[in-house]
């Protein structure tokens, strides 16, 4: 079987649907930090039905910033891939070709930085997770003694870090007058524009005060809300993928049918017509995006942590489960008021609840369980506090933060071990060790985890009920313990 590229491509089978346009013409207008499956699942895929439509200012260029995985199994496609999107028994297949190529610093950091300082750049966007950003995702505050950080502004030249890269090459066009890029977070973190430029800000004024004015009074970090479900790519869906392709891809992206952007318009250096491609631009994201923290991220979360200790390994698994099916449903009643009344939550939900049952994606619980501990501040604790703040009920927020404790001690209800995929977790020096350790000594050890929980009132609150809830997982298994939750009203 070939391998997919540009000359193979006329051997795809009929169906595929593939770039109808001329990607010779196309020029580099977006370099993409963090080029992993969400990224080309959804941002590329807009930005392909622009390329479409006749734009040609907008090609790609992908940076992976550490692994060069995504580089070595593009690179002979030249930068062709597939979107696989699966419902039920049903599978579409789309060759995208808005990525013209890839890159992977540190090996190519000169190329990298060479192309975001490069005038046609004029958009730099990132899809890098919460830790990306080296900052509290819940102050956007810079962690400035973030190893990566410390050692970026020591070495400027030589950046590592998502900041480092950025104030390089805006340094670079600063120097050169070159007007800046508008940078466009698409991670799931509050407010990811303003998080961003706060942090951003922050260290390029650490580097040079006058570089510090320049980001503050001149770069544009508009506000987005990205969604699409898009688990890790199996080997299994790349031998699907081959089977119904008729060609072989070293690196497809698995998908839902369902795909939404939000995006705030401020582009002052220009932007691609993303709306062709369904995407919508409004003056104020924070709405969606607290929809979908909340309400999509936040159910999640929920699901990994109590699947997790409870043997179930996929979303689909999980919602197939009545007692976490109804705890999930318990969730959304609670946390749906906590979101603007102008936006339709009960819609919302329902659509979330289809999407959560899609049997054809294989959304691995383990996947969205890596940096909860990051995860947790915006998901869960922010609702939480709000609820806490009106009088109103939240105690399936309360059995979520318990769950994701039980699942920090290392052991499954069945005894197996859970092993969390959790830096900023496993660099915490005050994580619990002991395992003769009282659920009280245990509870007060994890509401002193800063990165999760502010350290006030609120959180002093969540102490007896915590220390209930472990209790019970303990002793009745997680299932038994929500159930009993639920019967409880
Ligand atoms: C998930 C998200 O892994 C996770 O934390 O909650 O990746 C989720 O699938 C996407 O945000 C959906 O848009």
């Amino acid at each position: 079987m070939h391998q997919l590229n540009p000359s193979t491509l006329t051997h795809a089978a009929d169906d595929v649907a593939r770039p109808a346009y001329d990607r010779a013409r196309v020029r580099r207008g977006i370099v993409h930090l963090g080029v992993g499956a969400f990224h080309r699942a959804h941002q590329a895929v807009y930005t392909d039905a622009c390329l479409a439509a006749g734009e040609t200012d907008w090609g790609i260029l992908g940076a992976s910033l550490r692994s060069t995985t995504t580089r070595d199994c593009l690179a002979p496609q030249d930068a062709l891939y597939t979107v696989a999107v699966r419902e039920s028994d049903r599978q579409d297949l789309r060759v995208v070709g808005a990525l013209m190529d890839v890159v992977a610093a540190p090996a190519q950091r000169a190329e990298l930085l060479a192309a975001m300082a490069d005038p046609a750049t004029r958009i730099v966007s990132l899809t890098v997770s919460e830790k990306g950003y080296t900052a509290d995702v819940a102050t956007g505050d810079l962690i400035a003694d973030h190893p990566g950080v410390v050692s970026d502004l020591a070495r400027p030249d030589e950046p590592s870090t998502v900041l480092g890269f950025l104030a390089e090459a805006l340094a670079r066009r600063r120097e050169a007058g070159t007007a800046p890029f508008t940078i466009l977070s698409c991670d799931n973190l509050p407010d990811n524009g303003k998080t961003l430029r706060r942090a951003l800000t922050q260290f390029a004024e650490a580097r040079d005060a006058a570089l510090g004015r320049f980001v503050a009074d001149h770069v544009a970090c508009p506000s987005t809300m990205v969604d699409r479900i898009v688990p890790a790519t199996t080997d299994d869906d790349r031998a699907a993928v081959a089977r119904a392709l008729g060609l072989r891809d070293a690196w497809p992206v698995v998908t839902e049918p369902f795909s939404q952007w939000v995006v705030e318009d401020n582009f002052p250096a220009g932007r691609p017509g993303w709306d062709i491609g369904g995407a919508e631009f409004v003056p104020d994201v924070e709405p969606y995006e607290r929809m979908k923290l909340r309400l999509l991220n936040g159910a999640h979360t929920a699901i990994a942590l109590v699947s997790l200790l409870a043997g179930k390994p996929t979303v689909a698994d999980a919602m197939d489960d009545a007692t976490i099916a109804a705890f999930v449903d318990r969730l959304w009643s609670e946390v749906a008021p906590t979101i603007a009344t102008s936006l339709d939550t009960g819609a919302y939900i329902e659509r979330l609840r289809r999407r959560f049952r899609n049997t054809a994606l294989d959304h691995r619980v383990s996947q969205i369980a890596s940096d909860t501990s990051l995860k947790l501040p915006q998901r869960i604790v922010a609702p939480l506090r709000d609820l806490h703040a009106q009088g109103a009920p939240h105690g399936s927020l309360v059995f979520v933060l318990a769950a994701w404790m039980r699942c920090c001690l290392g052991r499954a209800d069945a005894g197996t071990p859970i092993e969390l995929n959790d830096p900023a977790l496993a660099a915490w020096s005050g994580r619990p060790g002991d395992p003769d350790a009282s659920t009280s000594d245990v509870v007060d050890a994890f509401l002193a985890f800063e990165t999760v929980f502010p350290q006030d009132a609120v959180t002093r609150s969540l102490r007896a009920p915590l220390i209930g809830a472990l209790d019970d997982i303990a002793s009745k298994g997680v299932l038994g313990a929500a159930l009993a939750r639920l019967a409880g009203g």
